[in-house]
């Protein structure tokens, strides 16, 4: 089976997308995801200019040799626009062998370690009776794990707090928004939100928070040690990940689980972090860290360290990748849990999907391949809509880490 053609399609159904399309001569396609948020058209064109002229006459079955080709033929290793364009060419190739075998990719990769995937979803509020009124309504549709966050008295923005209604998206038009953040505030006030949840609620869901990369290492020991009492499933990218021995000091103070990795591409990425058992749960996800092929490795590395897999699944990765990605956790022998934003309606059209949600679990389908699929026409009438990511700073105007 030779792949014949190989296109992308850029759409912006809500938010933008990257799709790699391949096809083969027997007349089956598939689709990988290639959407790097606010980078999507350098991937674009990696793909374009770059590797689908190298994918032309290939075996379409020879899906470790294309990586092995990619990854060492371009002499220049990972970096997040290579690993995304890689992974796309992965998931597309996985999806059309899942076809030809007329198997739903869980099947291939092992079959089913377990009845349904556990996802967690956002509840986020500018203040702490309306983040509780959302962990509320995710309980009610049967959320058993829900990541908290809220706004911080006195900052004027907050990551994972939406402006104005609606879903939250942190990808803004036109320019860079500029986000405030004082760690000191932040510090004083998020043990008192954990409290709030615990005592309305109690301890039947897994609470999970996301600082996302925003305190240095002796900081993020301190809330570590401080919310204990609390009893979180994880603190999400307490820090920065390019020290990963920086780690070292919080294992040091506190026993909060760590989750870490949704900016990697690599398994070089974490392989400190998971050799010294400085995380508990790896979040590299099947988009940005070379597709399945990939994050296989480096759960089967993880599992020897009991490190479980944690996906990032935000909704600027695309149904495609969610599709994959539940098929990676259901067979996945070391799952941890897959986080689950959901997705504007128009997204949802465009991608016709298999997956299905039933209160706070999730199944892939028994499609063939990954169960996802792109209606190209209703594409077309989305053109790309550029979008960057904010940055934070202190309140002296110093950039930090957003
Ligand atoms: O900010 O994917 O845990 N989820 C996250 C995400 C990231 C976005 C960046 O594009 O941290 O919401
Ligand atoms: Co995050």
């Amino acid at each position: 089976m030779k792949i014949i053609r190989a296109d992308v399609i850029v759409t912006c159904p809500g938010r933008n997308f990257v799709t790699l399309k391949v096809e083969t001569d027997e007349g089956i396609h598939g689709i990988g995801d290639a959407t790097l948020n606010g980078r999507e058209l350098a991937v674009a064109s990696y793909l374009k200019d770059h590797v689908c002229p190298l994918l032309i006459g290939r075996d379409a079955s020879r899906i470790e040799d294309t990586w092995q080709f990619l990854y060492k033929g371009a002499y220049w290793r990972r970096g997040p626009v290579t690993m995304t364009a890689i992974a796309a060419v992965d998931m597309a190739l996985w999806d059309i062998l899942g076809k030809a075998a007329n198997m739903p990719l869980y099947k291939l990769l092992g079959g089913a370690s377990r009845e349904g995937v556990m996802v967690y979803g956002h509840a986020t509020g500018r203040d702490i009776p309306e983040a509780l009124d959302r962990y509320a309504e995710h309980i009610e549709e049967g959320y058993k794990a829900i990541r908290i966050q809220c706004g911080v008295p006195d900052m004027r923005s907050v990551y994972g707090v939406s402006k104005g209604e609606g879903m939250y998206e942190p990808a803004t038009k036109g320019s860079v928004e500029e986000q405030s953040w004082s760690s000191e505030k932040y510090l004083d006030f998020v043990p008192k939100l954990f409290e709030a949840v615990r005592d309305k609620f109690g301890f039947d869901t897994h609470l999970l928070h996301d600082v996302h990369h925003r305190l240095t290492p002796i900081e993020a020991a301190r809330l570590g040690k401080s919310v204990e009492p609390y009893r979180l499933f994880w603190m999400e990218d307490p820090t920065p990940a390019e020290n990963q021995a920086g780690f070292r000091l919080i294992r040091e103070h506190t026993v909060t689980p760590i989750a870490v990795g949704e900016v990697f591409n690599s398994i070089w990425d974490c392989k400190q972090l998971i050799e010294e058992q400085l995380i508990d749960y790896i979040r590299a996800t099947l988009t940005h860290a070379g597709g399945i092929t990939h994050l296989k490795r480096i759960a089967d590395f993880a599992s020897l360290y009991q490190v479980r897999t944690g996906c990032h699944g935000p909704s600027d990765l695309s149904p495609v990748c969610m599709g994959a990605a539940l098929h990676f956790d259901l067979w996945v022998p070391n799952f941890g849990v897959q986080e689950y934003m959901g997705f504007p309606d128009e997204a949802l059209d465009v991608f016709p999907h298999a997956w299905s949600f039933d209160r706070g679990m999730m199944h892939p389908g028994e499609a063939p391949g990954h169960g996802v699929d792109i209606d190209e026409k209703l594409a077309a009438k989305y053109p790309y809509d550029p979008a960057y990511l904010p940055v934070a700073r202190l309140e002296d105007g110093t950039l930090w880490n957003w």
